[in-house]
């Protein structure tokens, strides 16, 4: 290969998250970021009744969203790629999805991939092999039922921990199929195949069903973490018959084979353009945030607010809050996942009626009252800790509580939110050396100060904001044989000037009141 054509070789990542599809185009010879676009399911396929990715109004705790708004938005996103840049240039494509949604085919799936038809859409060539019209995702709580199932057919909630990296979970994949198959089991038996959002993507990329990435895959109570293949027990307990319905587990930089015809003629990708596996958002994040290795806490403040962070060695949350998923670098990684994230600050701001702006300014302008007010930040349920909590519990002082003073609030609610991650992050026994803060929140500087206030640790933030999306083209690199630490060297510095020092003298005044808010929770959670 001359050099010129090697030096212009990019890789494509892909993040298909709650609220959008996200692609993040890389050169890694210039470091480069040569692309970025998003397609946002609720404002530009409005035809899915889905504003926020998901379909409202679900009862019993279930959320679901439709697969073909996922195909309808990939057919986008190529459209638009083919437009902004030469996608002839792609050698490996990876990706990565909201974490534990799942997508239920017939035995018609793989067939209908291999004759995707350039000349009509993916959404109406691939959808009529859906056994299961809707996906329920991560955000789905009504599986408690099957949760309670499977962990008495196992024996108790620490051995579904130290087999799968987790107890049973509402919103993980094992507790959704069981609940499926109890529902519909003619529908389930109909089932031939089980994916996960991104092991659908990436099979409708690849034009056939590929495995599930171990990042991922353990984020479904079925996953054995010592032997990295489905637990029989836990297959068992789950469903008949799951094994031959679910992909082989793999690992992340497992090729593929190249990409479908179907986007090669369609988007002009190169028929040698080979695909990696995708794995789950945030697997893929802890790349894209130059975090694989132990040292870095990566908080990222989204829907829901996430903390997670490469392990050293194995170790489960003995309270069951944290997970325990692949690290696509090799070896695993520790997820804490909070609901009440952008949900709450939200709900305070509007209950507020302050603008974005004045909300993230306001931590600064109630600076003297660090640590004196306190509030339990939860304005619908929560998952960590898991209790249906119906609005925020709030101490200190009159002016505080009656919210005549808006800016003390929202410090309360922030401080909240991060006591509540140091509290329940305590388990994983990692003096947090450095954090990398990512998501919307995290723009300016009033909620990072706060965060390395908190934790009394420096925070960075990064240039890229799609750092799933970012990381899965780092994936797809390294699976083409670069070397991932030198790729981190490149995309995945501090932007300049972004890096926070904690304030030392408010080190006593938070572990003062971490002590204070651990005891205003566990008398809000006494029955
Ligand atoms: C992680 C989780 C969420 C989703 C969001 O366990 O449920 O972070 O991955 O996309």
């Amino acid at each position: 290969m001359s050099r010129g054509r090697k030096n212009s070789r990019m890789f494509l990542g892909l993040d298909s998250s709650t609220q959008s599809l996200t692609a993040v185009l890389i050169n890694p010879a210039s470091g480069e970021i040569v692309c970025q676009l998003s397609v946002n399911f609720g404002a530009e396929l409005p035809q899915y009744g889905s504003p926020s990715g998901f379909i409202p109004g679900g009862t019993d705790g279930e959320v679901h969203a439709d697969p073909s708004m996922w195909l309808e938005a990939l057919d986008l996103l190529f459209s638009r790629l083919a437009v902004a840049t030469d996608l002839a240039k792609v050698e490996m494509i990876a990706g990565s999805g909201q974490q534990h949604g799942s997508v239920y085919l017939d035995a018609t799936f793989d067939a209908r991939l291999a004759a995707l038809h350039p000349a009509q859409n993916l959404a109406d060539q691939v959808t009529p092999a859906l056994t299961r019209q809707t996906s329920p995702i991560w955000m789905d709580t009504s599986t408690g039922p099957e949760c309670a199932e499977i962990t008495a057919a196992l024996g108790g909630p620490a051995e579904v921990c130290r087999r799968s990296g987790s107890i049973a979970i509402e919103r993980f994949t094992g507790p959704q199929i069981r609940r499926f198959y109890k529902n519909d089991p003619a529908a389930y038996a109909r089932t031939g195949r089980i994916h996960l959002v991104s092991s659908f993507i990436a099979s409708v990329i690849a034009g056939k069903s590929v495995p599930i990435d171990y990042g991922d895959g353990a984020g479904m109570n079925l996953l054995n973490l010592a032997t990295l293949d489905w637990d029989n027990d836990l297959l068992d307990a789950t469903a008949p018959d799951l094994r031959g319905k679910l992909p082989a587990p793999a690992a992340a930089n497992t090729l593929q084979g190249t990409v479908s015809p179907y986007f090669v003629e369609k988007f002009g990708l190169s028929r040698t353009c080979r695909c990696a596996l995708f794995t789950g958002d945030n697997p893929a994040s802890l790349v894209g945030m130059g975090a694989t290795t132990p040292g870095n806490i990566v908080i990222s403040l989204g829907t829901s607010d996430t903390f997670f962070a490469a392990m050293p060695g194995p170790k489960t949350d003995p309270n069951g809050f944290g997970h325990v998923f692949g690290n696509p670098a090799g070896g695993f990684m520790s997820l804490i996942c909070f609901r009440n994230g952008s949900l709450a600050r939200e709900a305070l701001r509007d209950r507020l009626g302050l603008d974005w702006p004045t909300f993230d300014g306001a931590p600064q302008v109630a600076r003297e009252a660090a640590g004196s007010n306190l509030m339990l930040p939860f304005f619908g349920p929560e998952i960590t800790p898991r209790h249906d909590f119906t609005g925020p519990v709030l101490q200190g002082a009159p002016e505080f509580e009656s919210g005549t003073q808006p800016a003390l609030q929202v410090r309360a609610l922030l401080e909240g939110q991060f006591l509540n991650m140091r509290l329940h992050s305590q388990w994983m026994e990692v003096k947090a050396e450095r954090i990398r803060l990512t998501g919307g929140a995290s723009k300016n500087d009033g909620i990072p100060q706060l965060v390395a206030d908190v934790f009394q640790a420096p925070v960075e933030r990064l240039a890229v904001t799609n750092s799933a999306a970012l990381g899965a083209a780092l994936i797809a690199a390294t699976a083409a044989g670069h070397d991932l630490s030198s790729l981190q060297q490149k995309f995945c510095q501090a932007s300049p000037g972004s890096a926070l020092q904690p304030d030392p003298a408010l080190g006593p005044v938070y572990q003062d009141a971490l002590c204070r808010f651990a005891v205003l929770l566990e008398a809000a959670l006494r029955p």
